[in-house]
């Protein structure tokens, strides 16, 4: 229900990260209120919104940014009886997979007990018959590779701790739609990417060296397994299809994905393509006599293969099978940013923010800066 200025109140969970920064645009724009959960960093943690939070940013005064954290029920509580939201998009996550076998403990209770923290908080303040809410969902769910493409019908098989933390937080949504009949749904988003990606996510990674191999700020990068296939998309249409999602009659679960699938090694030729340094592969992967694949550039190794980013289970393919998300939502992939066009984006914003570095480097080197 609109507040009394008639707009819709929308409050958004992980609004610091990637998607947190799109969707926030893409509701600011529809007219909403926007009330985004950061937790508390000791250093500078909302860099993707700075740009929101310009006065001069179109309904910058509509966008308000609270302390919470999804391990602290008491501060959910109080942050919905503070803003009784219309639609809550629950974003916040531990959300890299590797990281996830290092904190396990932190991942199940930022990443799955977090949406329960967050499911009571809602009853709690009472707004349970009121308040619409999005669980991101994730392709990591399906794991290990039973069907392909995956939908809304393939088991789960989740390969991580974070695969597994987002199972039960699934699962919860689920129970509280049918225990309370609350309004609670499931995007299964496969990955999406975009300039604002994590650094440390492969896509972000690959575009970063890329660009800064090209201007000499780096010799090589590292990478893990080269063979590993993802349905990769654009972060800004896959908002699109959160938000169409809480719009729906019935409160439902979809798969969110383009229908293509791509090797990581291929993202990789592609992005040292459009950098202008094309590759050339040396052997395939590490194999049992610990030979490691090596991608050349005249001669110089610019891409290393090395155990450190291997994990110690997998995820080998995943492609997903769009179809409900088309009919019911009406959310066309094929008519959105194709993967090439995303890898050239997110290449050409990294050689932009690798000539910044550049110009800093120099500007601390004249200022003397001592850090
Ligand atoms: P990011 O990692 O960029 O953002 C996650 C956000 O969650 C960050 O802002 C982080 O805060 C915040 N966060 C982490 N722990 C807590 C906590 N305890 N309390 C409050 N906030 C917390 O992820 P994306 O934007 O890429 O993804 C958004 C969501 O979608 C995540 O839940 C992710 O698991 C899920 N997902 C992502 C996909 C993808 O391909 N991007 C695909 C499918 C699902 P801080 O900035 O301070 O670190
Ligand atoms: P993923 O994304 O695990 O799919 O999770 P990530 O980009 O981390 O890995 C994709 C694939 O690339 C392989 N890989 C490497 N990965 C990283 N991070 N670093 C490397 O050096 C590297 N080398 C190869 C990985 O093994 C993997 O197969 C993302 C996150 O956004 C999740 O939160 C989200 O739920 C899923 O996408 C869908």
């Amino acid at each position: 229900m609109p507040n009394a200025e008639g707009r819709k109140v929308a409050l958004i969970t992980g609004v610091c990260g990637q998607d947190g920064s799109y969707l926030t645009e893409l509701l600011l724009e529809k007219g909403y209120i926007v009330h985004g959960l950061k937790r508390r960093s000791s250093s500078f943690n909302h860099p993707r919104l700075e740009h929101i939070l310009d006065k001069d940013y179109p309904n910058s005064k509509n966008f308000i940014l609270h302390y919470a954290d999804m391990v602290d029920s008491t501060s959910l509580t109080n942050l919905l009886k503070v803003t009784q939201p219309d639609e809550i998009y629950n974003l916040a996550a531990q959300s890299h997979v590797k990281v996830s076998f290092e904190l396990p403990e932190y991942t199940a209770a930022a990443s799955g007990m977090g949406a329960l923290n967050l499911l009571e908080a809602v009853r709690g303040a009472g707004l349970a018959d009121k308040t619409r809410i999005y669980q991101a969902s994730t392709s990591e769910m399906f794991g290990k590779v039973h069907e392909v493409p995956q939908s809304e019908t393939t088991p789960f098989h989740p390969r991580s701790p974070y695969g597994v933390a987002k199972v039960y937080a699934f699962w919860i949504f689920v129970n509280y739609r049918e225990s309370y009949n609350m309004f609670c749904c499931n995007g299964i988003l496969f990955n999406h990417e975009s300039p604002r990606r994590g650094e440390t996510f492969v896509t972000r990674k690959i575009t970063m060296a890329a660009a800064r191999i090209k201007l000499g700020l780096q010799d090589c990068v590292s990478l893990g397994n080269l063979d590993a296939k993802r349905d990769w998309g654009h972060a800004k249409d896959y908002v699109e299809a959160m938000w169409r999602i809480l719009q729906q009659d019935k409160a439902d679960d979809f798969v969110v994905a383009t229908g293509i699938t791509t090797t990581v090694r291929a993202f990789c030729e592609w992005s040292f393509n459009r950098a202008g340094l094309p590759l050339r592969w040396e052997g395939e992967g590490v194999n049992e006599r610990g030979i490691v694949a090596s991608g050349e550039h005249e001669g110089k190794v610019v891409v290393k293969v090395s155990e450190r980013f291997f994990r110690p289970a997998e995820v080998e393919l995943l492609l997903g099978d769009p179809a409900k998300a088309k009919a019911v939502l009406g959310w066309h992939p094929e008519q959105l940013t194709s993967v090439e066009k995303l890898c050239e984006e997110m290449v050409d914003a990294d050689m932009e923010l690798a000539k910044l570095e550049i110009m800093n480097v120099e500007m601390k080197k004249k200022l003397k800066v001592p850090y």
